[in-house]
């Protein structure tokens, strides 16, 4: 329907007609495809469109800066298997945005960037318009899939595009460029209606072919230390049951990537991520399902995967991800609910255990790891370390497990990734598979938009500060986010010291800085935290009561390591003067 009526002509009632623009018809097709949720900023062109779209019921969610409006619109789309739609004006706004479209797409995430954009006469022969810039060609590189709409009746099929391109096959970003001149482009309302397009099957389901099943089940009979690596691919698809079936059904040990934990809960009993070394290393058969053998698995290859030869089984959408890194000799191609639906059927009822051998090192070896690390969580340090004041996080997401999980920092995200056990699917959210600093507060404010579930953010001081303007916008919508800031005054610990000179080291910020102020500023709750007591009530205080607040922890500034774990990446100068 038009949301616009408007005449033509009143003298002539009979050459009267309804019409719509633009405008409208942006917002009937997004209503039209179920898209109800924008992540934006406003200002020219599109803060009518903003304002428009809200009267017409969309939900739209005005932010501080767009790379936070994009990191939301990208994990409303992992969360919610629709595209998340981020929505910024010309040249600045959509660079702004253009990150987090970026990192959708290398995370196989859906989202639409749609952005206004200036004249297209002026930006083509460079003449210095308002915002100018090619945002088409700029785009085009880093995302799955742009294009861009010139007329009013095109709207309908532009978005249609848009959608498929970013839902089906392995999912990504989409730009979509809307010239200012669009928006109040007026066409007949009937016509207008009738050019738009609902969706029909978005991403449909792409099935295995029988031999590719057949070969899978082939290799994993004849593991004698078979391993199932499940990634976030796997959460993405929401086929958590048939996951669970397989991987009892199996009795394989699994081992979860960072963003699938809680697929199967952490503390199931054929869980090995807390023997993660060991199972890389002395499985002979992996099978991996949702996950890429990128930096994140070492390549497939190398000291991390030990001696033995190995054998891969990789499920996946995207046929080109096969032999990406190593070779793949069971190469299984379709939506993983199919393939698993597909292999669950092809093991029948009486497929072997794999040998007990195997089953209870792997099981031996996690719990030794799980016992060595007990005791470190239930220190009352003052200054808290990062393992006493996760101790205390970790207990309270088992109490709480539909409560969702955002997580960035270095020290703070890789000791957070082992400590939190995770009970439930698609409740951890973290940096992903650029490592990237600053989805902290655009990851709450979708989470908690997009599932109505408590947020609790758990951030290192860095990290937050990418994204920290973002605590307005959680006290304006009055979301339920308690975020803790790890504060050990910097960039993996607080101590550097820059021998040359008066200015500060480069990995250090202000000392014993009062984060919490900063909510109180715009009306949440601050807490400063100093022992994991105080962190515990704090906490759960915020959990019971949902109001947006924000805890400053405080972390001793000597208890992290250069880049967490991933010190080893950091190369060496053999010329570095001391
Ligand atoms: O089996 P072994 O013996 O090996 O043991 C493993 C598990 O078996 C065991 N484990 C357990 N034990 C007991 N119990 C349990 N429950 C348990 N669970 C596991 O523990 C070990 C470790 O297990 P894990 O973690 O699974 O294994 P591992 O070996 O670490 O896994 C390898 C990886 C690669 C899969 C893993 O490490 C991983 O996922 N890493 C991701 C790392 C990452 O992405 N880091 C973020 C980037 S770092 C850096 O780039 C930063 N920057 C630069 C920057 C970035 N990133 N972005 C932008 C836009 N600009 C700049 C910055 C600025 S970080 C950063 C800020 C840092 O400062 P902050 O203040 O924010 O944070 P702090 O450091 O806290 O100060
Ligand atoms: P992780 O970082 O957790 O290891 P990755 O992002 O590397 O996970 O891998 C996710 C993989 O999942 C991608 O290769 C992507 O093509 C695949 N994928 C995403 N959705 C589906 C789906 N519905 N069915 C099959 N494969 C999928
Ligand atoms: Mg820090």
């Amino acid at each position: 329907m038009s949301a616009v009526v408007q005449s033509i002509s009143s003298a002539a009632p009979e050459a009267e007609r309804e019409l719509t623009d633009g405008f409208n018809l942006i917002i009937d097709a997004l209503k039209l495809n179920g898209l109800d949720t924008i992540y934006g900023v406003p200002g020219i062109p599109i803060t009518d469109f903003g304002r428009m779209a809200q009267a017409a019921g969309i939900r739209v969610l005005s932010f501080r800066h767009e790379q936070n409006a994009g990191y939301a619109a990208s994990i409303a789309g992992f969360l919610t298997k629709k595209p998340g739609v981020c929505l910024t004006v010309s040249a600045p706004g959509f660079l702004n945005g253009l990150t987090a479209l970026a990192h959708a797409t290398t995370n196989c995430f859906p989202m639409i960037l749609i952005s206004g954009s200036s004249e297209r006469e002026i930006v083509d022969l460079q003449q210095g318009d308002y915002e100018e810039m090619d945002q088409l060609a700029v785009a085009k590189p880093l995302c799955k899939a742009a294009f861009r709409i010139l007329h009013a009746q095109d709207i309908g099929i532009g978005l249609a595009r848009a959608i498929r391109a970013a839902v089906s096959g392995r999912p990504g970003g989409v730009y979509l460029d809307l010239p200012a001149k669009l928006f109040g482009q007026v066409m007949d309302a009937e016509a207008g209606a009738k050019s738009l397009v609902k969706v029909i099957d978005a991403a449909p389901a792409q099935l295995p072919a029988p031999d590719s099943i057949q070969r899978a089940l082939d290799v994993l009979k004849g593991a004698k230390r078979p391993l199932i690596i499940l990634g976030k691919g796997a959460a993405y698809a929401q086929a958590d049951d048939e996951i669970r079936q397989l991987v009892e059904k199996s009795g394989i040990p699994f081992l979860p990537m960072s963003m699938a934990k809680g697929l199967l809960p952490d503390l199931h009993p054929q869980c090995a991520g807390a023997a993660r070394s060991t199972v890389l290393k002395d499985s002979d058969v992996v099978m991996l399902i949702g996950a890429r053998l990128n930096w994140l698995l070492s390549h497939g290859k190398g000291k991390s995967w030990g001696e033995a030869p190995k054998q891969f089984i990789q499920i996946d959408i995207e046929p080109k991800e096969m032999d990406s890194n190593v070779e793949i000799v069971a190469p299984v191609v379709g939506d993983i609910g199919s393939c698993i639906s597909a292999l669950l059927a092809g093991m029948g009822d009486a497929w072997p255990a794999p040998p007990a051998d195997w089953t209870a090192s792997v099981a031996k070896k996690r719990d030794e790891n799980v016992a060595k690390m007990a005791p470190r969580l239930m220190n009352n340090n003052v200054p808290m370390d990062y393992h006493g004041a996760l101790g205390v996080l970790r207990t309270i997401i088992k109490e709480r497990p539909d409560a969702i999980l955002i997580n960035e920092g270095a020290n703070t995200l890789d000791l957070a990734r082992g400590v939190i056990d995770m009970h439930q699917p698609r409740k951890r959210l973290d940096v992903g598979t650029w490592g990237v600093m600053g989805i902290g507060m655009g990851y709450a404010i979708a989470a908690a938009v997009e599932t109505g579930k408590p947020v609790l953010a758990v951030e290192g001081d860095s990290a937050f500060g990418f994204s920290g303007m973002e605590v307005e916008t959680i006290c304006r919508y009055n979301l339920p986010i308690c975020i803790v800031i790890f504060n050990n005054n910097g960039i993996y610990r607080g101590t550097d010291v820059n021998d040359a000179g008066a200015d500060p080291a480069t990995t250090v910020f202000v000392k014993d800085a009062r984060y919490d102020r900063m909510m109180e500023a715009f009306g949440g709750v601050g807490v400063n935290a100093t022992s994991p007591d105080e962190l515990k009530r704090a906490v759960n205080a915020a959990m019971d009561s949902g109001k947006p607040t924000l805890i400053n922890a405080v972390i001793d500034p000597t208890a992290g390591s250069e880049s967490g774990r991933i010190g080893n990446l950091n190369p060496q100068s053999a010329l570095k003067k001391k």
